[in-house]
């Protein structure tokens, strides 16, 4: 039978790739953001592999979140596979100059986004006793880097929660990983500088990671067998050691 995946974040960078790799596998799928326009637009594309659904809303919103899964048509209501995507960096500043609104957007989208989102997933997934749920942390979950403070506390804390979830869902034979990225060229920086032309320079000088690249290791973590659980995985690009330590050409 062919397997539903929700997919949080879908409209650009990493769910978007994952949706398209998951529609070449025949996956049905629920995919989720802010941007109608876009949601309709790759709706539209991979409805002609698979059956699609989109739902429209901001993942701050608790009660829009947990309305917006429970708004599921019969077709798409058993979710299989949950994919926790959605999530940027706000800023890029010390501690003593950070932005309070840029703090509470890392913490809201990152963090209780994603527990609203599975809030709303794992009932029924506890129900039938089977699920797997990956959650996208970041190489900044693993090391802190200067200026990075905030949303290196919020890829931690997907970290921590991916761990807490693992353990919690164990009994109901549920499969929990997170899927941990280094630089990976998307809207990222875009959204991190605030369209700021510096944005454009951050993947200057070596090959990062692009988004399909992400969305190939999201695929073959989730068509693992049943006994496999890759619980933690952290990619970089080849050029990139760590947070700090990238090789460059110029
Ligand atoms: P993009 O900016 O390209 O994508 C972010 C996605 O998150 C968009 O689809 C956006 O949709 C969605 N999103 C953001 N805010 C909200 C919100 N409030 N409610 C609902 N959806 C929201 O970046 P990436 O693809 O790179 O990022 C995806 C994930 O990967 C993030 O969690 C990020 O932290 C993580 N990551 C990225 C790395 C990178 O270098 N790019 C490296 C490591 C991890 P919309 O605006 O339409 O709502
Ligand atoms: C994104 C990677 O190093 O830009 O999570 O924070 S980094």
């Amino acid at each position: 039978m062919k397997k539903t995946a929700l997919i949080t974040g879908a409209t650009s960078g990493i769910g978007e790739a994952t949706a398209y790799e998951f529609a070449k596998h025949g996956i049905n799928l629920i995919l989720c953001g802010r941007r109608l326009e876009r949601l309709n637009t790759i709706q539209k594309a991979l409805n002609r592999l698979t059956n699609v659904h989109i739902l429209n809303f901001d993942v701050r919103d608790k009660a829009k979140t947990l309305e917006a899964i429970e708004s599921l048509p019969d077709a798409f209501k058993n979710i299989d596979i949950l994919i926790n995507n959605a999530g940027n960096a706000h800023g890029l500043d010390t501690i003593n100059e950070g932005n309070i609104d840029d703090w509470d957007a890392m913490m809201d989208i990152n963090v209780k986004g994603l527990l609203y989102v599975s809030k709303a997933v794992i009932p029924q997934m506890t129900t039938r006793q089977s699920g797997h749920i990956i959650n996208i942390g970041s190489s900044a979950g693993k090391e802190v880097y200067p200026k990075g403070n905030v949303y290196c506390a919020s890829k931690h804390a997907v970290l921590a929660i991916t761990e807490g979830m693992r353990i919690d869902l164990n009994p109901f034979g549920i499969k929990v990983g997170a899927v941990n990225p280094g630089f990976v060229e998307t809207e990222f920086s875009q959204v991190r500088f605030k369209g700021d032309k510096i944005a454009g320079s951050v993947y200057n000088g070596f090959k990062a990671l692009q988004a399909k690249d992400i969305a190939e290791i999201i695929y073959f973590v989730i068509s693992r067998p049943p006994h496999v659980n890759i619980a933690d995985l952290l990619v970089f690009p080849t050029a990139q050691a760590n947070s700090t330590i990238v090789k460059k050409t110029n």
